[in-house]
């Protein structure tokens, strides 16, 4: 099957062009002037943007958070992830302390496979470390996840200083890429056990039991055992300004560090949780919590000038039913933000169209890089001859208003709920085929494995 789009911007991290795109079968056949293809289906995209698929890195689909599981599963989440531009998630196998990363990863296998709407990749947690766990790396990398996750806090994923510093040797050894989940654990808890000595329990004390401090304290902490390993790491879900020049200190010192940050922290305040209503409040409840407007406009200055590489979701969605577990305690609303569904347009709408990024810099935020650092470029996060046939077809003219009505993440609120865009995603293709046309998925679980390699930023 044939599919020609004629007329429109193709997009790239270096640049726009006003060329044809040729799909051809799962591929891009050609891209260049005044194409023609005898039978192809010509589309007109004059007026429109072509970019990349977009590549979530930082999804969370069925998994056990505080006693109970994410709303969204493979099924539900991949569904949004697609109506949302993206073409691939990776998301993060946990095994639990004590299991074998194989035992993780078939876990993590089962609840995708045959269930995915869009391609999709996992990252492994390291959450213990032992001899097997070691051994184990290099045939993560041989199955195609080449990148891994260690946390700094939650009792049940956290690695210590003397495993943590192993590991990132061991996975330097390996040419595997680490995520770090970067907060101080042990004074989190002071601050939390000083709320509780004073009932202060509701959502207001969770931002303020993890401040900015304790983030950057965090990330420096890391980048300094980095720095005696000798190794790369990319720092997940950064939020705050303080946090950035902290990575900033370690480039001038000369080390290679990457950033993600996610949408919640570029468009939404830590005012909500003096929201007196406590659901108003607790649906916003994440870790890092949502930061000041200073914070955001930093981070917002970094993705423009290219000090932040990756904008993905940390999609880990609660519905309301779930968050009311921590009516009495805000230490046990369940953590995370729903998100898959609607970052390309919120990322357009404020930072494109609000003058603060280039579709370029949007290009390699949502797609390119993520592409790069988690190996799996060209295939995926370029529109160019050979690679993959994924593509968003964003029509800036097609202005919208984001609300959980016409949603289809599986949870029962958004945390955008009246966002005007500035356009919507008119059309994505997956692997050549029209996945999603005006909102609507036309796929099933079409989504495969990707194997990935080493990283290439
Ligand atoms: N933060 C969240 O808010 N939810 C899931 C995991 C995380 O790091
Ligand atoms: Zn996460």
């Amino acid at each position: 099957m044939k599919t020609l789009l004629k007329g429109g911007q193709v997009v790239s991290g270096s640049g726009t062009a006003a060329v044809d795109v040729l799909l051809d079968g799962e591929t891009i056949a050609a891209v260049g002037p005044n194409l023609s293809a005898d039978g192809a289906e010509v589309v007109d995209c004059a007026g429109k943007l072509l970019f990349p698929g977009f590549i979530d890195a930082h999804t969370h689909f069925d998994l056990e958070v505080a006693g109970t599981i994410t709303a969204d599963d493979f099924i539900t989440g991949s569904r949004a992830a697609l109506r949302g531009g993206t073409t691939t998630v990776i998301d993060f196998a946990a095994p639990d302390k004590g299991e074998s990363l194989h035992a993780g990863l078939r876990r993590w296998q089962k609840k995708a496979d045959g269930r995915c709407a869009c391609d999709y990749g996992f990252h492994m947690t390291i959450d213990d470390w032992n001899e097997g766990i070691s051994r184990e790396i290099g045939e993560m990398m041989e199955e195609g996840i080449p990148s891994f996750k260690m946390y700094m806090t939650y009792p049940a994923m956290m690695l210590g200083e003397e495993d943590m510093y192993f590991a990132l040797k061991r996975l330097k050894e390996a040419g595997g890429l680490t995520g770090v989940h970067c907060e101080n654990h042990g004074i989190i808890d002071a601050l939390i056990a000083e709320k509780k000595a004073v009932g202060a329990m509701n959502p207001s004390s969770h931002p303020r039991t993890r401040p900015n401090g304790l983030e950057a304290e965090a990330v420096s902490h890391l980048l300094r055992l980095a720095e005696q390993v000798d190794t790369p790491v990319i720092i997940v879900h950064l939020s705050t300004k303080e946090a950035l020049e902290e990575v900033r200190a370690a480039r001038n010192r000369g080390q290679t560090v990457y950033v993600e940050t996610c949408p919640q922290y570029l468009l939404l305040d830590d005012s909500v949780y003096d929201n007196p209503d406590f659901m108003e409040a607790a649906k916003y409840v994440c870790a890092p919590p949502l930061r000041t407007v200073a914070d955001q406009e930093a981070l917002w200055l970094a993705l423009g000038s290219g000090e932040i590489q990756t904008v993905s979701t940390d999609h880990c969605s609660f519905t309301t039913a779930q968050k009311r577990a921590g009516r009495y305690d805000f230490t046990k609303i369940p953590g995370g933000l729903p998100g898959v569904e609607t970052r390309g347009v919120l990322l357009y709408t404020a930072g494109v169209a609000a003058g603060r990024i280039t579709v370029s810099d949007l290009c390699r935020v949502l797609s390119e890089n993520a592409a790069k650092l988690y190996g799996c470029w060209p295939r995926k996060g370029v529109i160019a001859p050979g690679s993959d046939a994924d593509l968003v077809v964003y029509d800036p003219a097609a202005d919208a208003t984001i609300t959980a009505a016409n949603q289809i993440q599986n949870v029962d609120y958004n945390p955008y709920e009246g966002f005007e865009t500035k356009g919507s995603i008119a059309r994505v293709y997956l692997r050549g085929r029209l996945a999603v046309n005006h909102g609507e998925v036309l796929v099933g679980n079409s989504g495969q494995f990707i194997h990935r390699g080493k990283n290439c930023l």
